[in-house]
């Protein structure tokens, strides 16, 4: 896969980049990362890239002109017909199901903005969806598009070591990871679960889905859907849930 990202900071980019799962797969060629500063675009003696909003108010807004060029720049390496996305607090909601999508193209350019915005203009004739990764206030897109690229790069064939299988992947999706525990088999006073060190790997998958199920029913009850369970949850969160009733009595 090919992504190039428009940004006014190219090496924000580019150094996060030689970094664990995601420098190994630009290593490995799975992923091609290019990037393209609009401020070379920029025409006048001061390579100006922003200016002050239309109608008033605070902060500056990125211009079209050499944003646009800087678009057309990158889009040149790209496959054609690679969509085009912005990085913008406006966007749609990055999950999952959408990184799965997007990790199936050949190629994606990625904007990211600065300052207060983008010039609606630009986005509406240079760019194809924009895109927000939560609900929170960040100072540019430059994280944003890191973080779909990190997610991205997971996903290519390769990516990982094989011992990560995508069962594992799908699984994961739909309800939180179970607790991990390694070496020593005690610290702070506490043992790990006797369980994980008995050999009894059907005795150990049911504990790992039991705790993934309880804890996403604790934590995050969103993620199991209006559904209501089916048998298997049902009786996954009710031992769980007894367990955890014994734990709090100090049994
Ligand atoms: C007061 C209005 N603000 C919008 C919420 C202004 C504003 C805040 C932050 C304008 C731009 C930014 C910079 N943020 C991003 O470019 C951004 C972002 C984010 O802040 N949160 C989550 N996802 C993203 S993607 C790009």
């Amino acid at each position: 896969m090919q992504i190039e990202v428009v940004t006014l900071f190219p090496a924000l980019i580019t150094q996060a980049l030689e970094y664990g799962v995601l420098g190994r797969a630009v290593e490995r060629g799975l992923l091609r990362v290019g990037t393209e500063d609009p401020r070379a675009h920029a025409t006048d003696a001061h390579r100006t890239v922003d200016d002050r909003p239309y109608g008033g108010g605070p902060g500056m807004v990125l211009k079209p002109e050499p944003l646009c060029a800087a678009i057309a720049a990158a889009s040149a390496r790209l496959p054609a017909g690679a969509p085009r996305l912005a990085l913008c607090p406006q966007g749609e909601l990055l999950t999952q199901s959408r990184v799965r999508e997007l990790a199936q193209l050949p190629g994606l350019l990625l904007v990211a903005g600065r300052y207060e915005g983008i010039d609606e203009r630009a986005l509406e004739v240079a760019v194809d969806r924009t895109l927000s990764i939560g609900d929170y206030v960040l100072s540019g897109g430059e994280l944003p598009a890191l973080v779909l690229i990190d997610a991205l790069a997971r996903l290519q064939a390769g990516a990982l070591g094989c011992e990560r299988s995508s069962v594992d992947e799908s699984f994961s999706a739909g309800w939180l990871d179970w607790p991990h525990y390694t070496r020593p088999e005690v610290f702070a006073g506490r043992r790990v679960p006797s369980v994980l060190i008995s050999g009894d790997h059907a005795a150990i998958g049911r504990w790992r889905a039991r705790q993934a199920l309880g804890r996403t029913w604790l934590r995050r009850p969103e993620l199991l859907g209006r559904a209501p369970l089916d048998a298997r949850g049902r009786g996954l969160l009710q031992e769980f849930l007894l367990e955890r009733a014994d734990a709090h009595e100090g049994k």
